[in-house]
């Protein structure tokens, strides 16, 4: 998905301090390096565990070795980078793959399994490349899509490319490349990027928006809106920008100018193909209930359909004379309880009868306001902290329930696009209301009693419900005093009914899709308008894909016309089935169009006579995890929504939602940056002494400078200055940007992987810190090792393992059933973090181990695969195994081992107890031994001493009876 359809996000840093909501960030910080914490947690237990379990000498030894090799290769950066040689083993994994479409998924799968469709949100393939925020959904995904293959699913995990959109067009307007050179350039750099990091993609499935064959299918959909009467032309106010000469959506405005390049944009009505959203509102809001999404977007999409119950109260106009004419203003209203109170109305100033009732006198001062609001965008029209501003008409209204005359003002703060586009004010009972009516000395009427407070300020405002008061009028019979709001509202809309002044309305914020924009890197819209009568007709069927036609000059015509109006033979055609002349529509589809769809086009990608084989689609869907940013919540999942609908009713889709299940994955923030102070001698200042720190100069510290202290961060060097700690979005403008080729190249892509899995939870918000992958990769050459064994001298590895075919201890078989029901719990939980953490408590413990049995090392190594799959081909071809473990069974988690089997032992001395040790169930006479003469409360009774004889009974008790004759023995 492309980043100008990105919601904005906050632009201004995270300051740290104040961040706890973000709790990862904050506990991040309060370490030096959020590796740390859980490696030292590691070694912690396993210390504590010596105790606890029995360590032979010789094992000891090697893990001190292994200790020691590890604390030395961190110290040594350029040998740590190769500690194992992931430079070798990822190209030629990547290989593999490629040459055997491992991970291609069959058309003609077996159908009787079970399936598993796991989706990433498809990219925008900038000419930037890959950001290290792409692999994080793209890992999670992966590692699903692995296991689910491994245990015995149908996979389909695709990926294809949003490739249409304003950046190629505006880069083949600076430099005259077309669209589709820059096009297809990126997304060969992009296909080789997702491939250098292992993704097991179905690449014979990729697509690109920008493809005939693929928006053939999009066109198609088009068709069938337009046939189905949800696709239509209206005049509607929009976006224009006259500097790019074009419509601007919603978001890709910013602040009145726009997002790209800055430029003032203004309102303006256009003639627009529009989609008939609407039409589906109230199932798009019921659906989102049966969906197991995440809260928090179900509440987004729930607010921007924005349902509301009310009525429409129609208004006469009144001539300069006060009398009714027959045009009416029809307004409305979610408090009908209120319209004895509404003292004035308020039409948008794109309103369509403004001109028709606005006095001479205030004509001037009218259209002077309107072009001032046309300069707003809606969202600064509505922010309510904004003072609100408007034009008197000149012009009344009569009040249909007591006949008063009322004001009719121009204000922008009511939006032409909502509801009726004009209200009655109420200014007793509507802050928006009351402030303009106090600016503008507008009467103000109370008519809803506020029980709880019953103020005499005249200026306050109730917004709330309560008794009817003020509301009755012998002139129209309506008589609404002492009845509840809801009552009053109720027998409002019932009496409008009755009178022909109104009726019930529910209304939606959620307004019709702007479907078209005035670019030429966009689907072309498949419709003819006939020369003589401009009527609108489908291009047919048979005739799709229409292709995009050549074009040199991509340049806006400055008109509003679509640059398409420069292809003028492709634009003078003729109506086949009449033989009139016609033009086609130049207007393109915005991108969303083509993401709209795309996951049910991944279920059958070549197909040339349907969008979908009915069978495939039957199979396939809903798509069962659908991972992307948060920024989608509400526009890309609305829409697709929306399309699914329709095609559901049309019968091309099977389900009535297309994703089962959506995740959003946390954004990486660039990592911490420190900021100190220092006055005008260049001396430091500390943050918190200060008051007026934007006095003084700013200094970036480098985070080897930095320390901390508390719950603070200090310069090194100087204690007493405090620095502030700011993580900020990644952003080429600030420097802060990681390239994960780089860091492919430096630690290779499973540690890239294991990194942007293991740095927090996956759906929260995580710093990047460049020193933390060598943590994981440290973990990953521990558990090379562990298999290869240590290097040889010239510090290459052995071919092979020094895996052995001993049997299993049942200790090993516990710490590895464990693992196995560890990770697979968490991964299929999207608790990708602790999945890692279970595999290094058993790399951590194999390393105690005298010896590494197949048993234990083989299913270890098909856990790892969905993490580090490079490695784990590679140990598994090692391992003696000729084809890729990519479809061996996931191992499974034997319960019997998972049983907590550690017993507490009373320990006797001479037949008097003296202390308890916790051993194994089965632990021997000997390793209960060992325990208790470690054990710190009774070594004081056993140290030195000889043994005479030692009494087992195995879960119950340990006696020694000691020696008194001889002194000194060893304890074993
Ligand atoms: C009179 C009134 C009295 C209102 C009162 C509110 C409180 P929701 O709930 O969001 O649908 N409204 C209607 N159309 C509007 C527009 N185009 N632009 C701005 N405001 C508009 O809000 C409905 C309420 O918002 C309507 O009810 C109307 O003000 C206002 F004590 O009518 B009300």
């Amino acid at each position: 998905m492309s980043s100008h359809q990105i919601l904005q996000f906050r632009s201004d840093p995270f300051v740290l301090s104040h961040c706890c909501r973000h709790t990862h960030l904050t506990s991040s910080l309060t370490l030096q390096s959020p590796l740390k914490q859980p490696f030292s947690g590691l070694r912690f237990r396993w210390r504590r565990s010596n105790h606890g379990g029995v360590r032979s000498s010789t094992t000891e030894a090697q893990s001190n070795k292994e200790e020691a090799l590890v604390s030395e290769t961190a110290t040594t950066t350029i040998e740590l980078k190769r500690v194992y040689p992931f430079h070798e083993i990822e190209p030629k994994w990547q290989r593999y793959w490629e040459d055997n479409r491992t991970f291609r998924t069959p058309d003609d799968v077996d159908t009787s399994k079970p399936k598993f469709y796991v989706l990433d949100m498809f990219p925008y393939p900038s000419g930037a490349g890959l950001h290290v925020g792409h692999p994080l959904g793209y890992t999670a995904t992966d590692i699903l899509a692995r296991l689910r293959r491994m245990q015995g699913y149908n996979v389909l995990h695709p990926m294809g490319w949003d490739a249409f959109g304003l950046p190629a067009e505006q880069y083949a307007i600076e430099t005259g490349t077309h669209p589709k050179t820059t096009t297809l350039k990126n997304i060969d750099r992009f296909r080789l990027q997702l491939k250098s990091l292992g993704f097991s993609y179905d690449w014979d499935r990729e697509l690109s928006t920008t493809e005939p064959d693929y928006y053939k299918w999009t066109q198609w959909i088009f068709l069938q809106l337009y046939k189905r009467g949800l696709a239509y032309q209206a005049e509607v106010p929009v976006n224009w920008c006259p500097a790019l000469g074009t419509v601007l959506a919603n978001e890709e405005v910013v602040d009145g100018v726009s997002e790209r390049g800055g430029h003032p944009v203004i309102r303006k009505p256009m003639r627009q193909w529009m989609l008939k959203i609407t039409a589906y509102a109230d199932r798009l809001l019921e659906d989102l209930d049966e969906l197991e999404w995440p809260e928090s977007i179900k509440e987004m999409q729930r607010n921007w359909i924005g349902r509301s119950e009310g009525a429409e109260l129609n208004f006469s106009i009144l001539d300069g004379e006060g009398r009714e004419t027959d045009k009416k203003i029809t307004v409305y209203t979610t408090r009908p309880d209120t319209l004895f109170g509404a003292t004035y109305m308020v039409v948008a100033p794109e309103h369509h009868l403004l001109s028709y009732f606005v006095t001479a006198e205030q004509k001037q001062q009218v259209e002077e306001y309107k072009d001032f609001a046309s300069r707003k965008s809606d969202l600064e029209r509505t922010e309510l902290q904004k003072d609100k501003t408007g034009v008197f008409t000149g012009c009344y209204a009569k009040n249909p329930a007591n006949g008063d005359a009322i004001p009719i003002w121009v204000a922008d703060y009511v939006l032409a696009s909502y509801g009726t586009g004009a209200i009655m004010a109420v200014p007793a009972h509507d802050t928006r209301d009351n402030e303009f009516a106090l600016k503008y000395n507008i009467p103000v009427k109370w008519v809803v009693k506020n029980e709880a407070n019953l103020s005499d300020d005249a200026k306050q405002v109730y917004p709330g419900l309560g008794i009817i008061e003020n509301s009755s009028s012998s002139e129209t019979g309506l008589d609404i005093n002492q009845l509840s709001s809801k009552e009053a509202g109720l027998k409002v809309i019932e009496w409008s009914e009755r009178t022909g002044n109104g009726k019930k309305k529910v209304n939606y914020k959620l307004r019709d899709w702007l479907f078209a924009r005035q670019r030429y890197w966009g689907e072309p819209i498949p419709i003819l308008i006939l020369d003589e009568s401009g009527e609108t007709i489908a291009v047919s069927e048979s005739e799709l894909p229409l292709t995009l036609p050549e074009l040199n000059d991509f340049t806006p015509t400055g008109t509003g016309e679509p640059p398409l109006s420069k292809a003028v033979s492709w634009v003078n055609t003729v109506d086949p089935s009449t033989g009139k002349p016609a033009k086609r529509e130049t207007s393109t589809m915005p991108q969303w169009a083509g993401s709209c769809w795309y996951y049910l086009r991944f279920m059958d990608p070549k197909n040339p006579e349907a969008l979908v084989d009915k069978e495939k689609e039957k199979y396939w869907s809903p798509v069962d995890v659908y991972v992307g940013g948060a920024e989608h919540a509400v526009l890309h999942l609305l829409y697709s929504r929306f399309w699914h609908k329709v095609l559901y009713d049309i019968g091309v889709v099977s389900t009535k939602e297309p994703f089962k299940c959506v995740i959003n994955q946390g954004i990486i923030l660039g990592e911490v940056q420190y900021t100190a102070w220092k006055d005008q001698e260049g001396i430091y200042v500390s943050a918190d002494t200060e008051e007026r720190l934007n006095e003084h100069q700013q200094v970036t510290i480098p985070e080897e400078k930095v320390m901390k202290s508390g719950d603070h961060f200090v310069l090194k060097e100087d204690p007493s200055i405090r620095l502030i700690p700011r993580v900020y979005k990644m952003s080429k403008s600030r420097g802060n940007v990681v390239n994960p080729d780089d860091v492919v190249l430096e630690h290779g892509a499973d540690s890239l992987r294991l990194y942007e899995m293991f740095m927090g939870p996956f759906r929260d918000s995580k710093t990047w810190n460049t020193s933390g992958i060598e943590g994981v990769h440290r973990f990953l050459a521990r558990t090379w090792r562990l298999v290869i064994g240590l290097p040889q001298s010239d510090g290459s590895f052995k071919d092979g393992t020094i895996v052995t075919d001993d049997e299993p201890t049942l200790e090993q078989l516990r710490t590895l059933h464990k693992c196995i029901a560890k990770v697979t719990e968490e991964i299929e939980s999207t608790r990708f973090n602790t999945g890692i953490s279970g595999m290094m408590e058993l790399v951590n413990a194999a390393y105690k181990w005298n010896n590494q049995p197949r048993r234990i090392i083989e299913p270890f190594v098909l856990l790892l695969s969905p993490y580090a799959p490079h490695m784990a081909e590679e140990l598994w071809s090692r391992l003696g195994h000729p084809n890729s473990l990519a479809y061996e069974s996931f191992p499974k988690a034997n319960p019997d081992y998972l049983k907590n089997t550690t017993i507490v032992l009373p320990v006797q001395i001479n037949g008097k107890t003296r202390g308890t040790i916790e051993v194994e169930e089965g632990c021997s006479e000997d390793d209960a031994f060992v325990l208790a003469s470690q054990d710190e409360k009774l070594r004081k009774y056993l140290d030195g001493q000889s043994i005479k004889k030692r009494i087992y009974v195995p879960g119950k008790i340990l006696n020694v009876i000691l020696d008194r004759t001889n002194v000194k023995v060893a304890t074993k």
